[in-house]
């Protein structure tokens, strides 16, 4: 049964669905919702209201982590570790992506000096622990593709529109995840998770939020 993904363009939990359907050739439709002015079928399928759901027959599955492992479940090849311990660690590295995320818009909806600095320690703060357990790469666990690097690839992508305006380089001293990130955003599941106007969308997303991050993309446009 071809499911069908409800989306919106810019949300980073989407592109990890997208990401992790690409790398399973899964066959698929796509809906694009306007999350301001979500629909009423939307409401109706989402008990959370919020993207991505993805559509199985009369199931609507939700939280972009359960989709991923449904899957997994369902579509090969594998993006999990056949070890049970191994796929612990990966799912528990997953769900530090999510809270990644959530550090991500801590920083970019910063409207003073105060909480903004404190974001970005917060956020400087994770990518050490990632560089931590990070291996020989190219990907998170050596050289196979798998849920974790689905996961946080959405996140590094922020920073390819951050990075010159945020004055602040987050992976300057961590050569492990620099090197992890450059790998994801070679990757073709990933580059193509987007639209090719993604940036600018982006940029125009961080300025309406009108915080401090917005305010000097604006500067620098
Ligand atoms: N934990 C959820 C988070 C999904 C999420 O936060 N989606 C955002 C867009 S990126 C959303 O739909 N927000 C709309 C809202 O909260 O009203 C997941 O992993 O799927």
């Amino acid at each position: 049964m071809k499911p069908t993904l409800i989306s919106h363009t810019l949300c980073p939990y989407v592109q990890r669905a997208v990401i992790t359907l690409a790398e399973k050739q899964a066959d698929y439709d796509r809906i694009d919702i306007d999350l301001s002015a979500k629909p009423a079928w939307f409401l109706a399928l989402s008990p959370t209201g919020k993207t991505p759901v993805l559509q199985v027959g009369n199931e609507a599955i939700f939280e972009s982590a359960v989709i991923c492992e449904y899957l997994e479940d369902t579509i090969g090849p594998a993006l999990h570790p056949a070890d049970p311990l191994q796929r612990a660690r990966h799912r528990a590295w997953s769900e530090f992506a999510s809270g990644t995320l959530n550090a991500i818009w801590n920083f970019y909806v910063a409207t003073d000096g105060t909480s903004y600095e404190r974001s970005a320690a917060a956020l400087a703060e994770r990518f050490a622990q990632i560089e931590a357990v990070l291996g020989a790469g190219p990907y998170f666990s050596g050289s196979h593709f798998s849920l974790v690097d689905a996961a946080f690839a959405p996140a590094f992508r922020y920073f390819d529109v951050f990075d010159g305006a945020s004055g602040i380089d987050f992976l300057a001293a961590l050569p492990k995840t620099r090197a992890w990130r450059a790998a994801l955003a070679a990757r073709p599941s990933v580059r193509e998770a987007v639209s090719s106007d993604y940036s600018v969308l982006l940029t125009n997303f961080v300025i309406r939020q009108g915080g401090i991050l917005g305010k000097r993309l604006q500067a620098a446009a």
